[in-house]
Order: C-alpha cells, then structure tokens, then sequence
C-alpha cells in the first residue's frame, strides 16, 4: 500500500504527479480556517507533509502520530520545532540554494527601487504627473560605487554581493557567524563587527535566518547607529528587526527608507505605519516567488519528501543527527 502524505501548499501537477508514483497524496491547495479540521483529521494517518509555512510544533505533532517527513518548501524553518520533532524521530527538510538567485534578484530590486524612489514615481507618472522637469524634491539616491551591507553572509547573502560588486561596483561589508572565504575572495567583502557595519553601509541588507538568537537582533541600538542617509532592506524574516524600533527609525530621519519583504505579521495589517510611509517600499514576501525557483523549491521539497519515505537520506535534510524510526 503507498503511504499516504499531504500537500498543504499550491504546487505543479508535474510535482503532484512525481510523488504520486509512490505515495498516495492528499491535496490541499491551501489551509484555511474552513479547511484546516479536515487537514487535521487526514494529518491522522499521513506519513508526510509539504508545504510551507505551517507551524509545526508540539501541538500539532501530538495529532500526527504516523508522521515520518516534514518537508517545508522554504529555506527558512523557523516555522519548525526542531528539537520536538527529532525527539520524535520525524525528519525535517528545507529548500536550500535553488532560490538564492531570485531572492538575490528581489533585493537588488528593493535596493534600487527604494533608492530611486520607483514607485512612487510611477504614481505620480501614472496619475498624469510627469511635469516637464522632474523637481529635486523627487530625486533619489545613487546605488553604483556605495557600501552595501549585508548581515548574514550564506548563499542569498553570496548572491547578492555578486552582483552588488560586479553589477554596480559597490563596496561589500559583512557581519555573519563565521567568515566566508569565497565571498572575501570572489567579491571583495570585508568582515567587520556589527557596529562598524551598521555605522560604514549606505545599504543596510539584513538575510539571517530568524532563530532565537536572531529575534530582534536590528532594534533601537542598530538603527542609532546607521547612517541618516542609510537605506534599511530586510528580505529575510520580519521579526529579525524590532518593528517598532524601525517605524521610528525612519519617522524620526534616523535612516533614510525601507525596502521590506517581509514584515513582523504576515499578511501585514493594514493599518501599519510602515505601509504609510513613502520612504518604505512594501512587498507581499515575494522573495522567491518566480514560476521557475518556486518549481525548483517544490521538487526539491518532493524528492526529499520521497526520499525520505523510501529509507534513502532526504538530500537536503535538516535535523540529520537523529535516529529516525
Ligand atoms: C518561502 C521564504 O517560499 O524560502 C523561504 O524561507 O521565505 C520563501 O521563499 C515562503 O515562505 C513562501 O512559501
């Protein structure tokens, strides 16, 4: 008999169809509040699950007690208690490297559309605006030839200094858990303290992953130290910055703009201060969001999903220290 699995995300057919030849696949396109019951109740006897962004701690796991594979289709797995799951011998599995260049893509894009003010000039092109000479109260900032930030230096990290140094000669800093070697030598970063990135950088770009030790690690203190005219982009996870701390950083001129992927709540609430700023570009967490890496990050998600369930070792698996039952 196949084993059974459950997709809780939106994926290809093609994806569907490879997961199919072996296991018996449950689909829910998304989890909703009206769905979510009969996601618990097929979550009885399912021996893994895909998709993304499901909170999946002890709660949940206690309502899963067939449950071998949990297989996110994501690079982060902040949304996954790690310590409950190997304790119960279940593996998890992330999407690593195949999204690095488009999320790469996505931060250059906030940096240059949040120095050059893009969208707000196209709504003022859009609304018949133009004017005949553009006043120099809506000129923006150079990117080319400035010190780019970057803290957390890992594959997105890499991506983004390569094209920062080759694309638009910039001076790369870098604050991360160890030093990166390829990055010094390939693209001219720099390691340096915390401060004295915070304090050198015209372009501030936050990637860490959010871990306990990462929670609100840009707050009040950070921001104080930033540059007036610095520009703030945080591509990785909203609560990796103190909300409050950046809001008043950017009210107040202590920096300059935001270029924002990613927000403390997600979908962000309406009322936001940050979604009223014109200093703040907003975008909906797209990061990886093309047609071509979300495909990647699916399959990949899948072969570990099948990998898994067949005994052979998910290619890019998590908590790979545990005993798997
Ligand atoms: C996810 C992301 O795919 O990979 C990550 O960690 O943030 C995105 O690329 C997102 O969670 C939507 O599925």
């Amino acid at each position: 008999m196949k084993l059974k699995v459950i997709v809780y995300k939106k994926v290809d057919q093609s994806v569907l169809d490879f997961i199919q030849k072996t296991c018996q696949v449950v689909y829910f396109e998304k989890l909703d509040s009206q769905n979510y019951p009969e996601f618990l109740h097929e979550l009885k006897d399912a021996q893994g699950i895909l998709g993304s962004g499901l909170k999946v701690d002890k709660s949940l796991l206690d309502q899963a007690p067939c449950l071998k594979i949990v297989c996110n289709i994501s690079v982060g797995y902040d949304n996954l208690d790690l310590t409950e799951l190997s304790e119960r011998g279940i593996m998890a599995t992330n999407t690593p490297e195949v999204l690095n260049e488009t999320v790469a893509d996505t931060i250059m894009g906030l940096i240059l559309s949040t120095a050059r003010r893009m969208p707000e000039l196209d709504q003022r092109v859009k609304a018949g605006q133009w004017g005949n000479n553009l006043a120099e109260k809506w000129f923006g900032l150079d990117v080319h030839h400035k010190v780019l930030g970057i803290i957390g230096m890992g594959g997105i990290g890499s991506a983004v200094a390569k094209r920062a140094h080759f694309g638009f000669d910039m001076d790369i800093l870098y604050h991360n858990r160890s030093r990166n070697d390829e990055a010094e030598q390939k693209y001219g970063a720099t390691y340096c303290s915390m401060e004295d990135l915070l304090k050198q950088s015209d372009f501030v770009c936050v990637m860490t992953p959010l871990t306990p030790q990462t929670e609100k690690l840009i707050g009040k203190r950070e921001f104080k130290f930033m540059k007036k005219t610095a520009i703030f982009i945080n591509c990785s996870r909203g609560k990796v910055v103190d909300e409050g701390a950046l809001i008043h950083a950017l009210d107040s001129g202590e920096i300059h703009a935001a270029g924002l992927d990613v927000f403390e709540k997600e979908p962000v609430n309406s009322d936001n201060p940050l979604l009223s700023m014109k200093n703040v570009v907003a975008l909906p967490h797209i990061g990886s969001a093309t047609y071509e890496t979300r495909l990647k990050m699916a399959m990949l998600a899948a072969t570990n999903l099948v990998a898994g369930l067949q005994g052979e070792i998910p290619p890019t698996w998590i908590n790979n220290r545990i005993q798997v039952k």
